[in-house]
């Protein structure tokens, strides 16, 4: 089974997105349904469709995510007052689109639980 999804288009620029960072090994880019002032996905370039896709081999690659995350977080301004990621998995975690990635939600305070 194909795991192209509308983010490789979007990694191969042949649909548009506010892109905000791309490094080798991935891509950041604006929510086009944003659910905060600063809502961003964080995606690696190769696809893994869900959390449960994930071997030791990505483990490098997975936690890379957070390190781009951290980075915006500096470069954006939200390290102290903090924000939120979270990956979804799957229909109960609210999936939508099966390639992985973080989002990252800022500049306001988020509530808890997430439901
Ligand atoms: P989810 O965790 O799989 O539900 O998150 C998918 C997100 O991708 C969701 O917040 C959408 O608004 C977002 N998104 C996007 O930014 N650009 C797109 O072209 C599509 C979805 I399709």
């Amino acid at each position: 089974m194909s795991q192209e999804t509308i983010f490789t288009k979007i990694i191969n620029r042949e649909i548009p997105a506010d892109i905000i960072y791309e490094d080798e090994q991935s891509l950041a880019f604006k929510d086009i349904n944003p659910q905060a002032p600063f809502h961003v996905l964080i995606i690696p370039k190769t696809p893994i469709a869900t959390i449960n896709d994930i071997s030791e081999e990505h483990a490098p690659l997975v936690g890379h995510l957070y390190v781009v995350a951290a980075k915006l977080a500096k470069q954006f301004g939200f390290s102290d007052d903090g924000f939120r990621v979270v990956m979804n998995c799957n229909d109960h975690g609210g999936q939508t689109v099966y390639h992985i990635h973080l989002h990252m939600l800022a500049g306001k305070e988020m509530g808890w639980p997430p439901y």
